[in-house]
């Protein structure tokens, strides 16, 4: 054999080699939706950096429909990818999927929202930010804003969701600590800027123009900016004469809180999957019980910082 037909030879077998490596890992991720700014701003970096690991990422959009996501969870089990990776819409009604997952040895990762289900070994662990703790950051913000006395409109996120569960408990944690702060009225405006808008305006009408009302409190920011609009079209001045504060730290939050009319938004990161590849990967390569949480930090945001 000549020295060229072996040279030839090993790149054929480089090649080859690296194109059963390309895509290695196939895995299904399951998605809320497109719902507000930061949700797609998270489905693009997931989306982005999967080529970066190597990862043939299988992307299902549920539309904010949990029968959806019950779907795809479904078919990733019957396709056999390698791993799962699950945004849940809400906490609920995940026990029987997660089972058939764990029956078919196919490991499943919790990301951004979290399930609540009887048997926690039904999955490997969740990766995501501290929803209660974006609680009580918006609702310390608030306490040392208003001097500890305040009420407030409350905006939630969508019903039987994790962050609208614990971001309202997290902020309620806080403002309990205050007898001259409380929320005075609160409806769900199901994280999105219409949801918002036209919560805000039932608010407006049913405390005659907001008064005595010294803060609404948004689940997200789009819901904020819907708050931003109503609040505008009836003449009042967001940002003045209402602390508003929410999280996710978007750019037209940004913007709102350059221009004053939105004083604090709490940071929920969106370019997370530099957080959750090495996590999911690293366990296909060695399985072992992990935490059944790994955190990803949160930080509040002024006009200022
Ligand atoms: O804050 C909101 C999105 O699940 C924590 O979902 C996430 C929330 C996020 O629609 O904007």
């Amino acid at each position: 054999m000549s020295l060229k037909t072996i040279l030839a030879g090993s790149v054929f077998a480089m090649a080859s080699f690296a194109a059963s490596m390309a895509g290695a890992t196939t895995i299904g991720f399951s998605q809320v939706g497109s719902e507000g700014d930061w949700r797609p701003a998270f489905s693009k970096n997931m989306q982005d950096t999967a080529k970066d690991y190597d990862v043939d990422l299988k992307f299902a959009d549920a539309q904010g429909k949990q029968e959806e996501q019950l779907r795809a969870v479904r078919a990733f089990i019957a396709q056999g990818v390698d791993a799962i990776i699950i945004a849940p819409v809400v906490v609920t009604g995940w026990d029987d999927v997660l089972q058939e997952a764990k029956d078919a040895d196919i490991p499943v990762f919790l990301v951004d929202r979290d399930v609540e289900v009887k048997d926690k070994s039904l999955y490997v662990t969740r990766i995501s930010a501290d929803f209660n703790l974006e609680g009580r950051l918006a609702g310390a913000w608030l306490a040392a804003a208003s001097k500890g006395t305040c009420k407030i409109v409350e905006l939630q996120g969508t019903t039987g969701s994790a962050p609208a569960i614990e971001r309202k408990k997290g902020f309620e944690a806080i403002i309990s600590q205050f007898p001259a702060m409380e929320i005075v009225a609160t409806q769900s405006g199901d994280f999105t800027t219409e949801g918002g808008k036209k919560v805000m305006e039932a608010f407006i009408k049913s405390t005659n123009n907001l008064d005595g009302i010294c803060a609404s409190f948004a689940h997200n920011d789009n819901m904020q900016l819907g708050a931003i609009q109503a609040m505008k079209e009836a003449g009042l001045k967001p940002g003045q004469d209402v602390l508003m504060v929410s999280v996710d730290y978007v750019p037209a939050i940004k913007d709102a809180l350059a221009k004053g009319e939105a004083n604090a938004s709490v940071e929920l990161r969106s370019a997370v999957g530099g957080f959750i590849y090495p996590v999911v990967l690293d366990y296909l390569k060695n399985p072992h019980e992990l935490d059944k949480w790994i955190v990803i930090p949160s930080d509040l945001h002024t006009a200022k910082d």
